[in-house]
């Protein structure tokens, strides 16, 4: 089935005008679809969810379900004080009432609603953007801290469990393809040493939650800048988007992420490796903006490992694609050869950056608390 086939069977009125690619995600495929009556138009989202990511749609629909009801049921009850509208995309449901469609190929199609005029950046435009990303994740977080977490799907065993990556890694190690592509080239071998010397070190955030410092929440997955979304009118954050990785997980990841996606100017695609650092002044920002909302539920303990979890997940992030370049690039799509490579490399290069602005960060960190 191909996207337009799949946006027929969705509840839209009218008839279809265009549906194309849009966005610039490394798992999913996602498409906008215009649909027209005679007197309206409705523009809203298909993907086609990875199967070989994703195994099973129909936890990550529940989930889907669990934090949009709970955060559209909060909004609403709080919109009178707000300070502008927050928005979070709904299901739009089949024809036949379903969340989603299996297509002959067992493939899981979905629709849900665009947030309205609001556009998201790969790149950070402003202190002022940068302060709406920080004040987005912050609200998005408290927005669903009180979502039970054993009412959510662990929809990916593993995401964003650090040394279980460092698994994944020995494995593609293992075989006669990670072995001839570890060898073969300077830029590999680099990576190797990088995470050689932070094997026993990244694991940080996993053991103070095996120790109870740390204890699992629900968490978005994936809060990098490109999925949160700046009202076009007003140029104030007003939602985050791609929710499939909402899940049990520790806050920690979400914060770093936000971080590491934020405060590297450069991007993750990025040939130049001088140009990738670590911005400050961003980060400043961008924690300000977190802090407005999070203060009120971040305990000592959570405070105690923010600046590790910028630290580990640009690691993180890093030790993925790498790892991914040598199992053969089954995982994230790639654009051209070595570009899981190149990717594992600007990570690890940010991750340099963060540990030389170590005293930096945690004063930025004890300075907004
Ligand atoms: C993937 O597909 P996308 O772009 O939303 C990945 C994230 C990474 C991100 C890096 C399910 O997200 O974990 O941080 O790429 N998502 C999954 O750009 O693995
Ligand atoms: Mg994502």
């Amino acid at each position: 089935m191909n996207a337009a086939a799949a946006a027929v069977q969705f509840e839209v009125a009218g008839r279809p005008v265009s549906v194309r690619p849009t966005g610039s995600g490394n798992v999913n495929d996602t498409y906008l679809a215009v649909f027209r009556t005679t007197f309206s138009q409705e523009r809203f989202i298909i993907q086609r969810i990875n199967g070989k990511v994703f195994a099973n749609p129909r936890q990550i629909m529940a989930n889907l379900k669990v934090v949009t009801d709970h955060v559209h049921r909060r909004l609403e009850a709080e919109a009178d004080d707000a300070d502008r509208i927050w928005q979070l995309p709904r299901i739009i449901p089949t024809k036949t009432g379903e969340d989603y469609i299996l297509d002959e190929k067992g493939d899981c199609w979905r629709a849900i609603s665009l947030i309205a005029s609001a556009r998201s950046y790969e790149h950070i435009q402003s202190l002022e953007h940068a302060h709406e990303a920080g004040y987005v994740l912050g609200q998005f977080q408290r927005l669903i801290s009180d979502i039970d977490p054993t009412s959510l799907h662990d929809t990916l065993e593993g995401f964003h469990v650090t040394p279980r990556y460092l698994v994944g890694l020995d494995a593609a190690l293992a075989t006669d393809l990670g072995q001839e592509l570890v060898g073969s080239t300077a830029d590999a071998r680099h990576c190797m040493r990088f995470i050689s010397a932070r094997r026993a070190w990244c694991s940080v955030l996993e053991e103070a939650r095996k120790r109870g410092e740390l204890l699992l929440r629900p968490t978005h997955g994936d809060p990098k800048v490109s999925n949160i979304m700046i009202d076009e009118d007003t140029g104030k954050g007003t939602s985050i988007i791609d929710l499939d990785t909402v899940k049990p997980g520790l806050i920690h990841y979400d914060f770093g992420d936000c971080l590491r996606s934020a405060c590297n100017p450069a991007g993750e695609d990025e040939a130049d490796l001088e140009a990738v650092y670590f911005d400050t002044d961003m980060c400043h920002v961008i924690v300000k903006g977190y802090m407005r909302l999070a203060s009120e539920f971040l305990s000592a303990a959570d405070r105690h490992y923010l600046y590790d979890s910028i630290r580990v997940i640009s690691f993180e992030l890093g030790l993925r694609f790498f790892a991914d370049y040598l199992a053969g690039d089954v995982y994230f799509k790639t654009k051209h050869e070595g570009h899981n490579l190149l990717r594992a490399r600007v990570q690890f290069k940010l991750c340099e950056s963060i540990e030389t602005r170590e005293p930096v960060i945690r004063r930025i960190l004890e300075s907004c608390d």
